[in-house]
């Protein structure tokens, strides 16, 4: 199966992939993971995209979406996977259609985990607390929401108007998400 993951920040869908991933049998692909790998290992990807995931700006289009299209290009993702954080933009819709149609392998759907907006904030200031990354301070939480309503969130119409949403609420105890999610999945 060949699925995305969308919701705003702190809407638990880097939780919810990783398990997922295992259940489909398929490539968990992050976007945020990857870059936060090579600013970890300080490559040229990674010195190019620090400075906007630190101000919790989007990285831009050309670097994103050849990052993606050389993963998904990878055998583990041939038959399955999650993609978790991509697309953001609408730019990035249309370079993910054109790397899907190259591939011969079409999306089975689109999860968006729907989370309240104060539920979101608390979350990642409790993440803040252990995780040191440097994009999860309060002020830098609330303008990664603002960024994802101007950028992100008209992507749910799209995916939407083509038949391909499947709404999930992401309210509650984990374990109660990943089973709604598992009842919500095309069979
Ligand atoms: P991401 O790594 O995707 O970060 P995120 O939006 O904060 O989501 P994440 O997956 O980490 O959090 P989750 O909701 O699972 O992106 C980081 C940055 O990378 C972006 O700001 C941008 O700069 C860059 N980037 C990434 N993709 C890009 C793209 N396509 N284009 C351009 N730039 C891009 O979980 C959050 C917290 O909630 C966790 O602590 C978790 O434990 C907790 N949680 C989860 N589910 C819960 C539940 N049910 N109850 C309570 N807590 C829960």
């Amino acid at each position: 199966m060949r699925l995305l993951i969308m919701g705003p920040p702190g809407a638990g869908k880097g939780t919810q992939a990783v398990s997922l991933a295992e259940r489909i049998g398929g490539a968990h692909i992050s976007t945020g993971d990857i870059f936060r790998a090579n600013v970890r290992d300080q490559t040229e990807l990674g010195q190019a995209a620090q400075r906007y995931m630190d101000a919790g700006e989007y990285v831009p289009d050309e670097v994103t979406n050849a990052m993606v299209r050389d993963r998904l290009a990878q055998d583990d993702a041939r038959e399955a996977f999650i993609l978790d954080g991509y697309p953001r933009t609408v730019d990035q819709v249309a370079t993910l259609d054109g790397i899907l149609d190259e591939l011969g392998t079409p999306l089975d759907g689109v999860i968006e985990l729907v989370v309240d907006s104060e539920e979101l904030i608390q979350r990642l200031l409790k993440r803040a607390e252990t995780s040191g990354r440097a994009d999860d301070t309060e002020e830098v939480i609330r303008h990664r929401q603002d960024v994802y309503t101007a950028e992100t969130s008209p992507l749910i119409e799209v995916y939407s108007s083509r038949g391909q949403l499947i709404k999930v609420d992401g309210m509650g105890d984990v374990d109660e998400v990943t089973k709604r999610i598992d009842a919500a999945l095309p069979s």
